[in-house]
């Protein structure tokens, strides 16, 4: 609630002096989507995550685009990178930066709220976008999911529980986001990816595992419960040897 309330401020802000177009990334054309549901292998979305709520400052000192180049180097099959600052020290910055060295799809991870801020991600060179089901209500949800279709955008679609399942069921979410972490106590559990998995039809959903993954085990754990993909942050940020993180 505390981050929505900011968000609403920066966001009157942007619409005041945001223009449409007034940042040009190059473009790749790739679908996620696509990709993670032809592949037989797990699918890391790697994140740029400099500092969190819950964890406070993770690595402050990184370099957007060394990062982001690692990370693709290193096989990630999409970055994330976050560009709220308030709360996680990102900026739309970083995401020019990372778009200018990688050629792998981009997911703009940030509290959208408002068009205007897809229209920022579509011009810093985004693939997706996050939409977090306990964020907004249904219709606002279903408004953003289309304008960003329309704009050629996938959308991670973000749930915790079963109703918001439902929610993301409803809009037709092709990829839906089970983030382990209760984003009100921080609680990480990724019982939740098991107990929502079953509830998911993984012939047309892209199951994608949020949060609190770090060591080998829990990658075995949600790829049983039938996540393609994983999201990965902080135990990206701390790796020394990002490659090798879920290696022995
Ligand atoms: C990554 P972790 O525990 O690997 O650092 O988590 C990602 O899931 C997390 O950053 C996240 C997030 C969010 C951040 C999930 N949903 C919504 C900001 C907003």
């Amino acid at each position: 609630d505390k981050i929505i309330a900011e968000k609403k401020k920066e966001v009157a802000k942007l619409k005041e002096t945001y223009q449409s177009g007034s940042i040009q990334a190059k473009r790749v054309h790739h679908s996620l989507y696509e990709t993670c549901m032809q592949s037989n292998r797990m699918n890391i979305i790697a994140e740029m995550k400099r500092a969190s709520p819950s964890k406070g400052v993770i690595n402050d000192g990184v370099e957007p685009a060394e990062q982001g180049a690692l990370y693709e180097k290193s096989g990630a099959s999409a970055i994330s990178v976050l560009t709220d600052q308030p709360f996680f020290k990102g900026t739309i910055e970083d995401m020019l930066a990372v778009r200018e060295v990688v050629d792998i799809p981009l997911l703009n991870k940030d509290f959208i709220i408002d068009e205007v801020q897809i229209d920022r991600a579509y011009d810093a060179g985004a693939n997706l976008i996050l939409l977090i089901a306990a964020a907004l209500p249904e219709s606002r949800l279903q408004a953003l999911y289309n304008y960003a279709t329309n704009k050629g955008l996938e959308i991670l679609f973000e749930v915790h529980n079963e109703e918001e399942l439902e929610v993301a069921k409803r809009i037709g979410a092709k990829i839906i986001g089970v983030n382990n972490r209760d984003l009100k106590t921080f609680e990480v559990d990724l019982a939740v990816t098991e107990r929502l998995a079953k509830l998911i039809d993984s012939t047309t959903t892209l199951l994608v595992s949020e949060s609190g993954i770090k060591v080998k085990e829990d990658v075995e754990r949600v790829a049983r419960a039938g996540a393609r993909a994983i999201l990965v942050g902080e135990t990206m940020m701390r790796s020394r040897d990002v490659k090798s993180t879920f290696d022995d």
